[in-house]
């Protein structure tokens, strides 16, 4: 199979916004591993273009996201420098059905890998947390994926954004702090911390230790998304997303075409 002619695929989608059929409806023997390669793949094309790599995310860590997509376990990808919003709006003339996700972002000081990381490893590494809103866009029609397609188009990222202030690793149990989401003024999503593999930092082990089977690493400098906390909210133009995070503030998304 050739990985990297699917990963030029799947990129030409993710550059265009138009949607696409389901990798796996004519490749239904890609393995999960093949995904993660095209994943690869197509971020190294990004590179070679320009851009960056400038840290992980993590997908599915909550209970109420892996039910709403019908895929049971927690995934990695890529997050470039292309992706991150540097003002709170959002144009989404060259995305598909855009949905905006409420995340705990860690930012790294340190080094961070291996595949034996604690959760006690990973505080020493982090320069600070920060309220985020993850953009997540998914290249299939309809959105709707198996494991090994939403791996392959990287665990469909699409843009992010960090809010204004961080916060001390210490500062809070980050597992129960307390996130609102509304749409409009609307309360559409309320969750908690805990959401994300039972404390966020376990999203930080976990990425730690999938890394390290290829060889990579949290790198100083990088950022890490842990994960929606809701599930993730479809917003359109003329949307106005605001989501509150319990003692550090809020962070709002002005949605545009
Ligand atoms: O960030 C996420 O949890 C998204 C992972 C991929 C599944 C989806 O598109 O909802
Ligand atoms: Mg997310």
């Amino acid at each position: 199979m050739d990985l990297a002619a699917l990963a030029k695929q799947v990129r030409e989608h993710q550059r265009t916004g138009r949607a696409m059929k389901k990798l796996t409806l004519e490749h239904p023997d890609l393995t999960v591993e093949d995904a993660y390669r095209i994943q690869a793949l197509g971020a190294e094309m990004a590179v070679a273009e320009g851009d960056r790599l400038v840290g992980w995310k993590m997908g599915l860590t909550s209970r109420a996201k892996q039910v709403s997509v019908g895929v049971e376990e927690p995934i990695y990808g890529r997050l470039l420098a292309s992706m991150e919003l540097t003002e709170p709006r959002l144009s989404v003339g060259e995305l598909i059905h855009p949905r905006v996700e409420p995340e705990i972002a860690f930012v790294f000081k340190r080094d961070l890998g291996g595949e034996h990381v604690r959760a006690r490893d990973v505080w020493p590494a982090v320069e600070c947390v920060m309220p985020a809103v993850e953009v997540i866009d998914s290249r299939y029609e309809n959105f709707s994926f198996t494991l090994v397609d939403v791996v392959a188009d990287n665990a469909s990222s699409a843009r992010f954004y960090l809010g204004d202030q961080g916060y001390a690793p210490d500062r809070t149990n980050w597992d129960e702090i307390g996130v609102v989401v509304r749409r409009n003024g609307e309360v559409v999503q309320t969750g908690a911390g805990a959401a994300v593999l039972g404390h966020p930092v376990r999203s930080v082990v976990m990425l730690a230790r999938m890394l390290a089977r290829i060889g990579a690493s949290i790198e100083a400098g990088m950022v890490v998304l842990t994960g929606g906390i809701t599930e993730a909210v479809p917003v359109g133009p003329g949307d106005f997303v605001e989501v509150a995070y319990e003692g550090i503030g809020t962070v709002g998304l002005e949605v545009g075409e």
